[in-house]
């Protein structure tokens, strides 16, 4: 993996115009934010620049967000990948493969670093932060248009600043950000107060199959197809399903399976203090060292039952015989 120096970086970036800024497929708040920031940060630079999405957009009230365009053609020249590896954009992927330069932003461990110009900190809670280090470096004065949307993604890669990635860091840039205009209630509003009252009683159903063994030391919870058929709604309504199973008392490591299309199990991890990247890695999947995800083909209840042996490995010292506890 080959990564840049943040000067390199900018420098390679200004000698270039005509971007299209991408990121992961099912865009989250950083995702949406860092394109955001990055879209108003390339402009201020007197750029052209597209940001590009396939998949629906949550309906936050961010500036610029109307401006992502749904999958189309465009005469781009660089691609700007944001907050994933290229591999990892989804139906976007193939468009980019035709870039001149493409240029990579991210937080998340095992980025393959494949791209021309990387910019990869596993250690930063969010991608926006780094998107920050580039308008700091650039010199670039935040305002309105930057601040909401990096505001945005601090407050969902961090669950609302409560993981343990919410440093100093993160919280003297949060301020930054509010000075300039974020919104902080509206926000969290946006982020975690706007569900359906189909998915408040979907909650009710689902919380009701919660799994647990080991004292409940491991906590998981299947849901079928079927399941959200039932009440209307797609797998990716059920995103944030995750953090109201891991505020069990005791949970050590929290498990969601989710049945995305027929055979095909999305897996989300989480932990307190448990390496679970490992335990996402052992499945192809990938993340950070307490949030994680994998995708595994069979029926719910065989990868159930796979992911949650390993699991209990993990829990027990078993796995890979490596020690799991992280500072
Ligand atoms: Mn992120």
């Amino acid at each position: 993996m080959m990564v840049n120096s943040i000067d390199l970086f900018t420098q390679a970036l200004l000698e270039k115009d005509n971007f299209l800024i991408v990121a992961h497929e099912h865009p989250d708040p950083d995702s949406i934010g860092s394109m955001l920031a990055m879209y108003h940060l390339l402009q201020v630079h007197g750029k052209k620049c597209w940001m590009m999405c396939a998949d629906p957009i949550p309906a936050y009230n961010w500036p610029n967000i109307d401006q992502i365009l749904p999958l189309t053609e465009i005469p781009f020249e660089n691609a700007v990948i944001l907050d994933c590896e290229a591999e990892r954009t989804g139906k976007v992927y193939e468009l980019i493969s035709h870039a001149k330069h493409t240029f990579n932003i991210d937080h998340h461990r095992g980025n393959n670093g494949n791209c021309d110009y990387n910019l990869i900190d596993p250690e930063q809670a969010a991608t926006c932060m780094i998107i920050y280090r580039l308008y700091q470096a650039l010199d670039t004065e935040l305002s309105y248009e930057s601040a909401q949307p990096l505001y945005g993604g601090l407050v969902g890669d961090t669950g609302g600043f409560r993981h343990s990635n919410t440093s100093v860091e993160v919280l003297s840039a949060a301020a930054e950000f509010v000075k300039y205009g974020a919104n902080p209630s509206q926000t969290s509003r946006e982020i975690f107060e706007s569900k359906s009252l189909e998915f408040i009683k979907f909650l009710g159903y689902a919380l009701g199959k919660i799994q647990t063994s080991y004292s409940n030391r491991l906590v998981w919870l299947g849901i079928s197809l079927s399941d959200f058929e039932k009440f209307n709604l797609t797998p990716e309504d059920a995103d944030q399903l995750i953090q109201y199973v891991r505020m069990i008392r005791g949970s050590e490591i929290t498990i969601l399976f989710r049945e995305v299309a027929p055979n095909e199990i999305r897996i989300g991890f989480r932990s307190h203090k448990i390496d679970i990247h490992q335990l996402a890695v052992k499945f192809n999947g990938g993340g950070h060292l307490l949030a994680a995800g994998a995708k595994l083909e069979g029926s719910l209840e065989q990868v159930m039952d796979r992911v949650i042996k390993a699991a209990e490995d993990l829990l027990e010292g078993e796995f890979d015989g490596r020690n799991n506890q992280c500072n």
